[in-house]
């Protein structure tokens, strides 16, 4: 019998199309799903006369595997894959590995490397990112795990994702046990980040300089061409075109509630245990959740006032300034995202090629842009660059755009128009470049209820001092730590 170089399990949307991304690279897959009909349909249907082995229990799946087997699993992350890993440990030996390819939250990935490392096998948690597209003609992938599950899973891996225009493959390996699904949690908060900022951006054109969707469609075309060359600016820009078979703008008649599958949430949680600012994103799944409450909404609307929206100017310059302003923002969102990354790899261990990522996003995933070859070059140039809007490229971007995201964010606070991920870019942006922040008052208002001490501008760091406030407390003052 011929073996197959890997082994898949979940014939779903993803796991269907990995399948055949393989098969056309040369790789011979031995399949399995839980509801085993699939099987059937998947192998007598789509992958019929392909070098595709159905299979119809997790035995019969390993056992046509060559060795080392790589058996990844392509499911609903959560439980089954903790099932999946107990039901295929029993028949796999020293050095095979277990690939798990959904979206798993990296705590978990952490836990089960070292579970699966335990029993003497070898494992990998990969971000797979392109959606049903991206997993048939080349996805963003970025592994993490075992590292010496690697070299058996890399030529595979580089044969099936994404290239970049020099033929860069999008996938290299990430670190250590979650590493790979952290950065993966990352993009996907960038992607909440960059989605919500064209949408300010549209509403801003939408509402505020009242256009139409087709005057729309040619911004968008325009911005294509330029430094917001992206996927997402793309397929923004093809919905604001796109027509029903009455002629009518399908994108007008979806409402307005946001759905999420929480891995932006995720990337929030991850940046407050972190403690580093993640503003952006939080915004952004903050917009989604109040864009749920659509009917408390509309409610509102006819309680709440607020001014009369109307744009007085030149409309093109203004159109030009919301160009600066979604540019501008969205490098402090990726700085953010990036500074996230690198506390994480303290708090793990882990050593993130930041370029590296960088590339992996450059194609095959949702975020994939022209402006992240930028971001490599950065990293490149200095991997240890502590916040990408000190890199001179973005220093001088930001610079030129400044006075243009100032005036869109002025324009939407005095008109009562949101633009949450705007504004708080910039806030982070000016308290960032603030080298004296009114933490002063808030160390003394915590000294002064809880005896929490500061520190003095006049004394060597680490040094700390308790005032008695009132005169009526003693010297006795709190300790310092964190939890
Ligand atoms: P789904 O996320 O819908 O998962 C479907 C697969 O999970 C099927 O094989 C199904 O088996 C299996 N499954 C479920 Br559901 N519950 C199970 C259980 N309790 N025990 C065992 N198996 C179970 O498919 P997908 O959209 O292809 O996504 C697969 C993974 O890739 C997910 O983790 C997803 O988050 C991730 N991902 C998806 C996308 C995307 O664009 N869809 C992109 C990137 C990553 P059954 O056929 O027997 O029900």
């Amino acid at each position: 019998m011929k073996l197959a170089d890997i082994g898949l399990i979940g014939l779903a949307v993803m796991g269907e199309n990995l399948v055949m991304n393989m098969e056309s690279k040369g790789f011979t897959v031995a399949v399995y799903n839980r509801s085993t009909e699939k099987v059937t349909n998947f192998v007598e249907g789509r992958a019929k006369g392909l070098n595709i082995i159905g299979t119809y229990s997790i035995e019969e799946l390993c056992k046509s595997l060559k060795k080392p087997r790589k058996v990844m699993m392509m499911v609903k992350a959560g439980q089954p894959v903790d099932d999946f890993i107990e039901k295929i440990i029993p028949y796999l030996e020293e050095g095979d590995i277990i690939i798990d390819g959904g979206n798993s939250h990296f705590p978990d990935t952490i836990r089960r490397t070292a579970y699966v490392e335990s029993k003497g096998l070898l494992y990998i948690g990969t971000g797979v990112s392109g959606g049903e597209e991206g997993a048939l003609k080349g996805p963003s992938m970025m592994p993490g795990g075992s590292p010496k599950a690697w070299e058996a899973v890399k030529p595979i891996f580089q044969a099936i994702c994404a290239k970049v225009e020099d033929g860069s493959p999008c996938c290299d390996w990430v670190g250590e046990n979650g590493a790979g699904h952290f950065v993966k949690m990352v993009h996907n908060g960038i992607e909440y980040g960059d989605m919500q900022l064209i949408c300010e951006a549209y509403q801003l054109m939408r509402d505020y300089l009242g256009m139409s969707n087709e005057e729309m469609y040619e911004v968008f075309s325009e911005w294509n061409k330029a430094e917001l060359d992206s996927y997402l600016i793309e397929i923004t820009r093809d919905i604001l075109g796109y027509k029903d078979e009455k002629g009518e703008a399908v994108v007008d008649f979806i409402l307005d509630t946001a759905g999420q599958k929480g891995t932006g949430k995720w990337t929030a949680i991850a940046a407050l245990d972190e403690g580093t600012p993640l503003t952006l994103i939080g915004e952004a799944v903050f917009s989604r959740c109040l864009s749920a409450m659509k009917e408390e909404r509309v409610a509102a609307s006819k309680i709440l006032s607020g001014p009369a929206v109307k744009f007085e100017g030149d409309k093109k310059a203004f159109i030009d300034d919301i160009r600066k302003a979604l540019f501008a923002a969205k490098i402090v969102s990726y700085a953010q995202g990036y500074t996230l990354m690198r506390a994480a790899a303290k708090t793990y261990g882990w050593n993130l090629n930041y370029g590296g990522i960088a590339l992996m996003w450059r194609g095959g995933c949702i975020i994939r842009s022209v402006f992240l070859g930028e971001i490599k070059k950065a990293y490149d140039k200095n991997p240890e660059l502590t916040n990408l809007l000190l890199d001179p490229y973005f220093k001088a971007i930001i610079d030129d755009a400044q006075a243009g995201w100032r005036r869109v964010c002025a324009a939407s606070v005095m008109s009562g128009i949101p633009v949450p991920a705007m504004t708080t870019a910039l806030n982070y942006y000016d308290g960032y470049r603030t080298a004296r922040l009114p933490a002063n008052l808030l160390q003394a208002q915590r000294d002064y209820f809880g005896a929490h001490t500061y520190e003095r501008t006049d004394c060597p760091r680490g040094e700390f001092y308790h005032t008695n406030w009132t005169g009526e407390g003693g010297n006795t003052s709190a300790s310092t730590y964190v939890v």
